[in-house]
């Protein structure tokens, strides 16, 4: 193992283990006067993302696979599970008094708890279940989500305006992978650590603490299919990494999930890129609930996020589910790209 990788701890055979509401509450005494309500909220999500994954898990044996039957804002059709994983993430949620909005890619506006209580502290925006046109295959999927302070001052009132706020407001952001185990990756700021969901007791557990992406790797991930489509400098950059012109052999992987190949990304380091097209001349992937919290993670993670124009974490959002490119990975490939692309 070279030191860049991070260590990972086998949860249950190794003494003491931490269970992720331990290591919150731990996290949350960095923040003085903290009252507990985050971590209340914060195993709203964990609860949530436990029952998503018990119905993925049998997702062959049970009528859930295949479409829904509507189209969600974004003109994609919803999948069954799409469905099942936001109804448990707003009932899951809507229970927690600290939270006064909630938005999800599957609501077109967002979703009003008690926004006026004084109690009200916190915004969650969420994608239910990232990548889930792979779901009838059997491919990893994910759950992905980012908090928000209230907002201060004029508007406030409106609750679009509390989700409207830059990633570099995030208070905390992660994702959970559905794949080979289930996964939770979060960050309140102070760093990455990821758990791993123990089937047999029901609980996440501390697996890899303090998750550093390496400064370089081997791998970039792209859709290659829509090449042609994308801005002529993207390609170059490509080239470049085919080449040998980082000092290393390229391979590349892609899902089409992007919180797996966003977690390979993390784990492994290199480049994960979803650039314009001319299908999607803004990206594909959603600023708010995808791009935003993965940029936060990367970039708590030693790694960093662009939209090829400028920092993920400092675009002021316009509307909900506005879309943007996302290339986000590794020190060195970032460098490159920022370089070569971004000008
Ligand atoms: P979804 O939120 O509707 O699942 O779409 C987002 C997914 C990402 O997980 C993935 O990176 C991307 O769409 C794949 O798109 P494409 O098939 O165009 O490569
Ligand atoms: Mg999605």
């Amino acid at each position: 193992m070279t030191t860049e990788e991070t260590t990972i701890t086998p949860a249950i055979e190794s003494e003491p283990f931490l269970t992720v509401q331990q290591h919150i509450l731990q996290e949350q005494k960095r923040f003085p006067g903290a009252s507990g309500e985050f971590s209340w909220l914060l195993s709203g999500i964990t609860l949530a993302t436990k029952l998503i994954q018990a119905k993925v898990r049998r997702a062959g044996l049970t009528d859930v696979l295949g479409a829904h039957g509507e189209v969600n804002v974004q003109g994609e059709v919803q999948q069954k599970l799409d469905v099942y994983a936001n109804d448990m993430l707003d009932h899951c949620l809507s229970m927690r008094e600290s939270i006064g909005v909630l938005a999800s890619e599957e609501n077109e506006h967002p979703i009003i708890i008690n926004h006026t209580s004084p109690n009200a502290k916190y915004a969650v925006v969420f994608d239910p279940l990232d990548g889930s046109s792979n779901i009838d295959v059997n491919v990893s999927v994910g759950t992905t989500f980012s908090i928000v302070h209230r907002p201060f001052g004029e508007g406030t009132d409106d609750a679009t305006s509390w989700v409207l706020q830059p990633g570099n407001r995030q208070v905390a952001a992660g994702y959970v992978i559905y794949g080979s185990s289930t996964m939770l990756v979060y960050s309140v700021g102070y760093g990455v650590h990821g758990f791993t969901l123990d089937p047999a007791v029901g609980a996440y557990l501390l697996s890899h603490e303090n998750i550093r992406m390496p400064e370089q790797g081997s791998y970039y991930s792209v859709n290659e299919a829509y090449r042609d489509s994308f801005p002529s400098k993207y390609g170059e950059y490509l080239d470049h990494l085919r080449g040998g012109g980082l000092g290393r052999k390229y391979s590349s992987r892609y899902i089409g999930s992007m919180v797996a190949d966003f977690h390979r990304t993390l784990l492994k380091g290199g480049i994960f890129l979803y650039p314009p097209t001319d299908d999607h001349p803004s990206g594909k992937l959603r600023l708010l609930y995808e791009a935003n919290p993965i940029a936060f993670i990367a970039e708590q993670a030693g790694g960093q996020a662009t939209t090829g124009q400028q920092r993920v974490l400092d675009v002021q959002p316009e509307s909900i589910h506005q879309r943007t490119p996302l290339i986000v990975g590794s020190q060195v490939e970032m460098d490159t790209f920022k370089t070569m692309v971004c000008g």
